[in-house]
């Protein structure tokens, strides 16, 4: 289906000959996979910015409401492929690089994937980032180029081992320096009579990446900021042989766009952390007004003109940084400024763990943004003299904390499905939402269909394009047209025949890349997604043990083979979630060498959980786990790209769980557990985790084997802790949720056993996850919250 390119063989041939020979230098007899791979994205980028420059020039000339997202994280991964889709081009580009004698899949492999982010936050962003330009909104993203990415992950002797992301280290094809815009941000120093007097200051330096949407229609930038110094080389130290001294300002200043903080959801709290915050939302919202006031002057007209999102609290510096701007700097009175700045701030909340609300030390926030503090005060004043008798408090007992701050700040908050909504509302900003009741909106998450469906499942795509079309491509609620597909047997034939040859695909790839046989035959039973307590992989192995050991107890029994493959990382702080990791690895050794179960039942955990694996896994996935314990979860993309892919879901009433099972249909969808308020009530429950224990013998042998060290023989104390932390403390319900969990299980082994079943079951999955387009949820954001709209 990506055969109508714009421009054919030939002339693809040509500009990637003219880039070889130009950009790169280097001639076709000497080049590497790595010079084709820049002369073919240099050649990709000729045509994306052709589209960039005319839909700058819309935008101008429409004089329309602009869209900014602020991110501390994008995590958009390899942009070539995402290129050659949008832009048609895919077949054109590896047909031309046939003819050179190479071999596409690994020229398109040869590109790094752009980490630049933790997980689901980051990766939202990057969905949001290609649906926005697919729906022709001008917008920008706006994010910190970091020189490392999330670190690569190592298993070594079982054991996670950090190595460090060097993306940059060859040159990134696809941005564009700005030498010209280049922003001075303050940090530290004083505030006097309403002015600030910095102490420091570093350079933040604009570098461009086109986004181009589908269609290669519309075209967005997302703006990243790296850090240099006010001061550059010092010439004189170097003179006086001072080597080091003379670069060090450089590589001081440089620190704070070095490297992308490892934490997913739990809050670091460190100074540099800080400066990161202040640094890119200041530069942007620098960029922002320029902008704005070249276009349109008058700043009354900012909340008109200009939309800013902030993704989580961590741009929460956005609301008294613009007030400052507007106030300090440009004159505008405090409480006009401080609505101004409102009526143009809208915040995202992505999560209720009580670790991952930032909140400073009044020292650290104050020392470094003094001015800011004062201000934050006046905020808080003026709140609580709107609002007697509250007792929101943005400064409080030598705190500063980041969520009451946007949403006091912002003219709407919203939750990232129906459920964490709602828990919004209940939990952490409830008073907040008894005082201003109109602000929480909820916008589901959602996923670019073009990357996560056309672009990764190929196969699955050409099938649903044979069928009804390739209209689903720009608006995936056209999926719902294959409902009356799923009663034709060739349609499920077809359908299952290309599950399979993915899943044959992928047993290949991990054969050949990590030497693990797996039978395609075998259901793929799939969990991946960052290493969390609230994410629960521990209860998954311990089903895993549990299965093995009735199967052990049972040989002779129709067991359905299946294969539990993980992935994932863990923030290298976080020791339990580590050793989760080993356990899955020590599990993985015992289990897959059982000469009785092997042929039944594997583990496998594969290192270095990335967009690129992701794109591997998830087309060729059986079944999705989503398992979180009810009320953690904010709302998960993972999930969401799974049901596209036809992997049913195997999941507690949990984030946007809960609407997936309300659009697949509760017989499409393997539920389990606790609910969110029964999760809350059995927490409180003294014992629960041992009555779930006694009451569950499978359970209780579990345990008793990861205990005992039956997977660690070598240090059979090994996991002692963990087994502990089940059965005494089990704050995530691991316990209480695992004989349901057992039982689902055992149901989704039935019905996989029944061939036709199954593929009608995953099918419905696809049919009918079309409302889970990131380009429905972007409609939301304008809609309700940006008050902007599509050029296109
Ligand atoms: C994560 C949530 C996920 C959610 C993504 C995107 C953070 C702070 N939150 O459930 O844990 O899908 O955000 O909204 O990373």
């Amino acid at each position: 289906m990506h055969d109508t390119t714009r421009s054919g063989t030939p002339d693809m041939q040509a500009s990637i000959l003219h880039h070889l020979h130009y950009t790169v230098g280097k001639d076709a007899g000497h080049a590497t996979v790595y010079d084709w791979r820049m002369a073919l994205s240099h050649a990709i980028r000729d045509r994306i910015v052709d589209v960039w420059f005319s839909s700058t020039n819309r935008a101008y000339a429409a004089g329309a409401k602009r869209v900014y997202y602020l991110s501390m994280e994008f995590l958009i991964g390899r942009l070539l492929e995402d290129g050659l889709v949008n832009l048609r081009m895919l077949d054109a580009a590896c047909e031309a690089l046939d003819r050179f004698g190479l071999d596409p899949v690994a020229v398109i492999a040869d590109e790094p994937d752009a980490a630049l982010g933790n997980g689901g936050l980051g990766r939202l962003a990057a969905c949001f980032l290609e649906s926005m330009s697919s729906l022709g909104v001008p917008a920008h993203g706006y994010g910190i180029r970091y020189e490392h990415g999330l670190f690569q992950q190592r298993i070594v002797e079982g054991r996670q081992a950090e190595l460090p992301e060097t993306w940059l280290q060859e040159p990134h094809a696809w941005e564009f320096e700005r030498p010209e815009t280049r922003y001075r941000i303050g940090f530290g120093g004083q505030a006097r009579d309403g002015a600030w007097e910095p102490g420091e200051a570093v350079i933040a330096a604009a570098y461009d990446t086109p986004v181009v949407g589908w269609n290669g229609v519309w075209a967005n930038t997302l703006r990243l900021w790296s850090a240099r110094s006010v001061r550059g080389f010092d010439l004189d130290s170097f003179n006086r042989g001072d080597f080091v001294g003379a670069a060090a300002p450089e590589e001081t200043a440089r620190t704070i766009s070095r490297v992308l903080y490892p934490n997913d959801t739990t809050d670091i709290g460190k100074e540099l952390r800080l400066k990161q915050e202040y640094f890119f939302t200041a530069a942007s919202l620098s960029d922002i007004l320029r902008r704005f006031e070249a276009e349109h002057g008058d700043l009354a007209k900012l909340p008109a003109k200009v939309a800013i999102q902030l993704n989580d609290t961590h741009p929460a510096i956005a609301g008294p940084e613009l007030v400052r701007l507007l106030h300090d700097e440009r004159g505008m009175g405090f409480e006009e400024a401080v609505a101004t700045a409102r009526a143009t701030l809208g915040y995202t909340n992505h999560t209720l763990l009580p670790e991952a609300l930032e909140r400073w030390s009044e020292g650290l926030f104050g020392r470094l943004l003094p001015r800011h503090l004062e201000l934050i005060d006046r905020i808080d004043q003026a709140h609580r003299a709107a609002y007697p008798g509250s007792s929101v408090r943005i400064h409080d007992a030598g705190t500063v904390n980041m969520g009451e701050l946007s949403f006091v700040m912002a003219h709407k908050v919203n939750g990232v499905s129906a459920l964490h909504t709602e828990l919004m509302k209940k939990s952490v900003f409830a008073e907040l939402n008894r005082l201003h009741p109109d602000r929480i909106v909820s916008q589901t998450n959602g996923v670019t269909p073009r990357r996560w469906l056309l672009s990764c499942n190929p196969r699955l795509a050409g099938l649903i394009t044979a069928r009804i079309g390739e209209g689903w491509v720009a608006d995936l609620e056209r999926l719902s047209e294959l409902e009356s597909h799923v009663d034709d047997p060739t349609f499920l034939e077809s359908y299952a025949e290309a599950k399979q040859a993915n899943k044959v695909d992928l047993a290949n790839w991990i054969g050949a890349r990590h030497g693990i046989a797996l039978d395609p035959a075998m259901m793929f039973d799939v969990q991946i997604k960052r290493l969390h307590e609230y994410k629960r992989q521990h209860l998954n192995i311990l089903e895993a043990v549990a299965l093995w050991q009735a199967m052990r107890a049972d040989p002779k029994a129709d067991w359905t083979p299946r294969v539990k493959i993980f992935a994932g990382k863990a923030a290298p702080g976080y020791f339990f979630a580590k050793d989760i990791i080993r356990l899955i690895n020590d599990v993985a050794e015992v289990v897959n060498a059982d000469p009785l179960t092997r042929e039944r039942l594997k583990v496998v955990f594969l290192p270095n959980y990335n967009v690129s694996l992701a794109e591997r896994l998830i087309p060729a996935s059986d079944l999705s786990e989503q398992i979180s314990t009810a009320g953690k979860e904010a709302s998960g993309t993972g999930n969401m790209k799974f049901a596209l892919n036809g992997a049913p879901t195997i999941g507690t009433l949990d984030g946007a769980n809960v609407e997936i099972r309300e659009h697949v249909g509760a017989e499409n969808f393997f539920l389990f557990g606790m609910t969110a308020e029964e999760a809350e009530a059995r927490r409180k429950l003294p014992g629960h985790a041992q009555r779930a224990i006694a009451a569950d013998p499978r359970l209780a042998a579990a345990i008793e084997a990861v205990r005992a060290g039956v997977f660690s023989p070598e240090e059979p104390g090994r996991y002692a802790h963990v087994a502990d932390n089940i059965a005494n403390h089990d704050y995530f319900l691991v316990a209480s949720d695992f004989t349901d969990y057992w039982r689902a299980q055992r149901e989704v082994d039935a019905v996989y056993r029944d061939r036709d079943a199954w593929t009608r079951m995953a099918a419905f999955n696809t049919v009918r996850s079309g409302w889970f387009s990131s380009d429905r949820t972007i409609r939301g954001y304008l809609k309700d919250i940006w008050g902007a709209a599509p050029l296109i």
